[in-house]
């Protein structure tokens, strides 16, 4: 009988030590987070551009621990399926916020379901979801790519009147906010101008290897009188410089008129070089508004659902080598 009781209560010591363990193991993915701090997982797109490189420093330079906050970054390295995985190591986590520059607008709501289920705020950055339920998300901080483009018709309505004007058109990442505005306000211009034509569109993916491969690959076909190159960000323009110029194009002055949307460094001094025509200005610098939210909701308070930015866009006139050296991207 005592032999069994013992054997009984070593077994019952094993049980609560294989319970224990089974409890730290659980929580693995947790023990790491600081109790003290606000935990905040941020799931970027990737490293696709000079845009999103500032973007990303941005954020990184807020959420600090000097500034109380636990940073978990992650960076999807331009896949969906990655964010949606990190997200839900978010989850598992049990982090405080969850903020999210989402690639594409569609395929979130099972995914935003359950950081809602287990009631985590979602911030989105930059580009924005296409969701049934908007109450999926908290609040929405990003630019009006609308606006921007808009800004770019403006430009070649001004600059060339009703003589005709040729347009090689380079996308964005296809279903992003960014390429479906921008791609948007262009095409609806194009179709309220006659003398205006979209000689081609292709698809850039927001980098510079992309841009220079499908711009080499449309002008290896034949010399054609290109007027516009509407690129759709930053790198896609200094892709489709380095194949234009590869092709005997002159990028400027009495040659092809190269639109970019950022307006970063590299950029500005492409335009005050006379290489790019117009830079339309979108801003990177949204870690401070994203943390502006984050201290709205940690005061028990609602935050605005959509913060956009105001931009601008800049010719050569407009710029010197002291206004871009004193920007911060
Ligand atoms: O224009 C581009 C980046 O969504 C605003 O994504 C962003 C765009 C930006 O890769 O450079």
């Amino acid at each position: 009988m005592k032999r069994k009781l013992i054997l009984l209560a070593l077994t019952a010591a094993l049980l609560l030590l294989w319970g224990c363990a089974g409890q730290t193991a659980d929580a693995g993915d947790t023990e790491d987070l600081e109790e003290d701090l606000i935990v905040v997982g941020v799931c970027q797109v990737g490293a696709e551009s000079d845009w999103r490189v500032a973007n990303s420093e941005s954020i990184k330079a807020v959420f600090t621990e000097e500034n109380g906050y636990q940073l978990l970054f992650e960076d999807a390295k331009q896949k969906q399926e990655n964010q949606i995985s990190a997200i839900r190591k978010f989850i598992q986590q049990k982090v405080d916020y969850i903020v999210l520059m989402p690639i594409s607008e569609t395929g979130w709501d099972s995914v935003l379901q359950e950081a809602r289920d287990a009631g985590i705020p979602v911030i989105l950055v930059d580009r924005m979801v296409d969701v049934e339920d908007e109450s999926l998300y908290t609040a929405h901080i990003g630019s009006d790519f609308e606006a921007e483009a808009a800004l770019a018709v403006d430009w070649m309505e001004e600059t060339y009147g009703d003589d005709p004007v040729n347009i090689v058109h380079l996308l964005g990442t296809v279903d992003s906010t960014a390429q479906l505005g921008r791609t948007e306000v262009l095409e609806e211009a194009v179709e309220r101008h006659d003398n205006w034509t979209i000689l081609t569109q292709l698809e850039g993916d927001f980098t510079q290897a992309k841009a220079y491969e499908v711009m080499c690959g449309y002008l290896s076909k034949g010399s054609t009188d290109i007027h516009v190159v509407y690129c759709e960000n930053d790198n896609e323009a200094y892709g489709a410089i380095e194949a234009l110029e590869e092709y005997g194009y002159t990028c400027g002055e009495g040659g092809v008129a190269v639109i970019s949307f950022d307006a970063t460094g590299t950029c500005l001094n492409l335009c005050l070089e006379g290489k790019i025509a117009l830079a339309v200005e979108c801003n990177p610098l949204l870690g401070e508004l994203v943390e502006e939210v984050i201290q709205t909701l940690e005061a028990g308070d609602t935050p605005a659902k959509h913060t956009y930015v105001e931009e601008t866009c800049f010719t050569r006139g407009d710029l010197t080598e002291e206004f871009i050296a004193e920007r911060a991207y």
